[in-house]
């Protein structure tokens, strides 16, 4: 009981603190994004992400999802997340956990994902328009880092 207490508790005093992020990210909802400046090859953009503390942002829910897109959009730029079928072509796996997309955060552009020519088309971005669309992961684009938001311990 005062475990449950202690931990009711805990779980109100962080509801009333703010959630903050690192320096060049942007805060939304619960997680930190850094759009990247820089264009890179999808591994560099993953090496990048981590040595930031974080990862290639994946969308775990369709608020989150919508999101990415609308800042894509606005940016008129191309992002790579971490969304690949580098190790079963047509299998899509969020790189951190492995784990496939929930089916109501797919947001592929028409004829996407199609593997194109020469069939080696496993790295996904977010396009301009919002949609995502597989390509070559040696194609140099910019990318989104996701961190998750830490409270700040500023109450009210
Ligand atoms: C997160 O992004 C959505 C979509 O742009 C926006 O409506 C919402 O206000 C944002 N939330 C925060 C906390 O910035
Ligand atoms: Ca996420
Ligand atoms: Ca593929
Ligand atoms: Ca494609």
């Amino acid at each position: 009981m005062m475990l449950l207490l202690t931990i009711v508790s805990t779980q109100i005093l962080l509801g009333a603190c703010d959630l903050g992020c690192p320096v060049a990210f942007v805060l939304n909802g619960t997680s930190c994004y850094h759009f990247s400046h820089d264009q890179e090859e999808y591994t560099s953009a993953m090496d990048i992400c981590t040595r930031l503390d974080s990862y290639l942002a994946e969308v775990d829910s369709t608020i989150e999802g919508a999101f990415l897109s609308e800042q894509a959009h606005n940016n008129n730029r191309k992002y790579w997340i971490g969304l690949s079928d580098i190790l079963e072509e047509g299998v899509w796996r969020w790189n951190i956990n492995g784990d496939p997309p929930v089916p109501e955060v797919l947001n592929w552009a028409p004829q996407e994902p199609n593997n194109w020519n020469p069939g080696n088309e496993n790295c996904v971005v977010i396009k301009n328009d919002g949609h995502w669309g597989d390509y070559e992961c040696k194609n140099y684009f910019q990318y989104i880092c996701e961190t998750e938001a830490q409270p700040t311990g500023i109450i009210g």
